[in-house]
């Protein structure tokens, strides 16, 4: 397949490119930044919040399909994270109604359920057919990007799989990460499915390693052929415990509901 990586210099974007690479996938790699020194392969340097620099780069190259990586990972104002996630997202589907391109694999996030508090979940684990919970601007811009996703799927019939990511680390690094950690390698064996499945449609699933002490659903995953090998338990005796463990493990979101988050949209 020959794929548009989208964040391509970024933590998530230098794995994936990588991984799909070494899969036999050829990658077309888009970044705000220029290529790492030595890079082997197309890349454009262009923003996708910028319409134009996407079309553009449409135009020049023949693509299957796009996993859609850029944008900030944090919380910043509503219209940063709007223009990052959002408007992004919707210059992209464009450009693939436009060329026929019939497949986005998106970067979307826990925090879009992140105010879920884990007290009183089923079996522990938090579904995918529960409503938007956002804890953030990031969040709420994620739950936007998914619905845009969701709106291109039944006007367009676009297959759109958006994979909200819990905890992109090598390693898990506090407890949280016990439940929420998504491996590198996982990582990979994640998008590939959500590339490869058949006419998954509008899909949502949770990103995350097989994790001994998950909060999120792997259903939805498995649904569509990701198949998680790593778990975060391995680590689970070397992470020591900190005051704030009892108050990020309450809601799914971590610390990001927290109020040192609170701030004007505008
Ligand atoms: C995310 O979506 C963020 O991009 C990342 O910075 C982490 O906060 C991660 O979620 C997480 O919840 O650990």
């Amino acid at each position: 397949m020959r794929v548009l990586v989208t964040g391509a210099a970024g933590s998530i974007g230098r794995v994936v490119t990588v991984g799909l690479a070494d899969r036999g996938h050829e990658v077309v790699a888009l970044d705000l930044v220029p290529p790492p020194e030595g890079y082997q392969g197309a890349w454009h340097t262009a923003d996708c919040a910028d319409r134009d620099a996407v079309a553009a780069v449409f135009g020049a190259e023949q693509l299957d399909a796009v996993v859609h990586l850029a944008g900030v990972p944090g919380e910043e104002d509503l219209p940063t994270e709007i223009t990052s996630h959002v408007i992004t997202t919707a210059a992209l589907l464009d450009a693939m109604v436009a060329h026929g391109v019939g497949r986005i694999v998106y970067a979307s996030s826990n925090h879009a359920v992140g105010r879920t508090p884990r007290a009183g979940l089923d079996d522990g684990l938090l579904t995918t057919d529960v409503r938007p919970r956002p804890d953030t601007f990031y969040g709420t811009a994620k739950v936007a990007a998914e619905g845009l996703l969701s709106l291109y799927a039944d006007r367009y019939a676009v297959d759109a799989v958006a994979c909200r990511i819990g905890s992109f680390l090598e390693e898990p690094q506090v407890r949280r990460n016990l439940a929420t950690w998504l491996s590198h390698d996982d990582c990979v064996r994640m998008v590939e499915a959500s590339l490869t499945a058949p006419a998954p449609g509008f899909h949502v699933l949770y990103g995350i390693s097989r994790n001994t002490r998950a909060w999120w659903d792997l259903e939805p995953g498995r649904a569509i052929g990701y198949d998680p090998q790593d778990d975060a338990e391995a680590w689970a005796d070397r992470l020591p415990d900190r005051p704030e463990d009892d108050v990020e493990n309450s809601v799914v979101g971590g610390p990001f509901p927290g109020e040192s988050f609170y701030r004007p949209a505008l």
